[in-house]
């Protein structure tokens, strides 16, 4: 992604634009010509960390660690998505939730939304209060004595949310900006 930095381009010279090793291209042009204008023809590339998926409304990419063995708790689960450059995924509009569904497996996954700073009021993982734009489970969120504060799909009421205790092990979902 060099050109980039390519004032050293100039008018009609084109440029390859690609991703940096272990990514791969979600979007935009792999090869733009610089224009009379200066700009850049085309539109700018965007590329996932390999293992992750796309998706275009939200520009991010994620990823449902499906395996057993990366059941973690809420803490260990936003540590992993935080080593790989993201945070725990935040299904903040029913397109992105349906898309995360798409993803995982049978189970129950950690998302990145809880009430741990103050009961009752639910903050996803980038700090951004929760929204109008909800899934939970009939009756959920509980607290169910006193202590859920962390979210999940809650694999028996069909996917929906439900807060749970945070140092429960389950899967999870990341994502990672482009
Ligand atoms: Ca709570
Ligand atoms: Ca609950």
């Amino acid at each position: 992604m060099s050109c980039n930095h390519g004032y050293s381009f100039r008018y009609p010279e084109t440029c390859t634009f690609s991703c940096n090793h272990g990514y791969h291209r979600s979007e935009g042009s792999t090869s733009r010509t610089c224009q009379a204008d200066r700009r850049w023809s085309g539109s700018a590339i965007r590329c996932c960390p390999n293992g992750y998926e796309y998706y275009q409304p939200s520009r991010f990419c994620y990823k449902a660690f499906n395996q057993e063995i990366d059941r973690s708790n809420y803490n260990d689960a936003a540590a992993t998505c935080a080593s790989e450059g993201g945070t725990l995924a935040m299904p903040s509009d029913a397109g992105i939730n349906a898309f995360l569904l798409s993803l995982k497996n049978a189970g129950d996954f950690w998302f990145g939304l809880s009430d741990r700073g103050q009961e009752g009021r639910f903050v996803w993982a980038n700090g951004v209060p929760l929204g109008h734009f909800n899934h939970w489970a009939p009756e959920e969120p509980n607290d169910h004595d006193g202590g859920e504060d962390c979210a999940h799909y809650w694999v028996d009421k069909g996917d929906r949310w439900n807060d749970n205790f945070c140092d429960k092990s389950m899967k999870f979902i990341c994502q990672v900006a482009t």
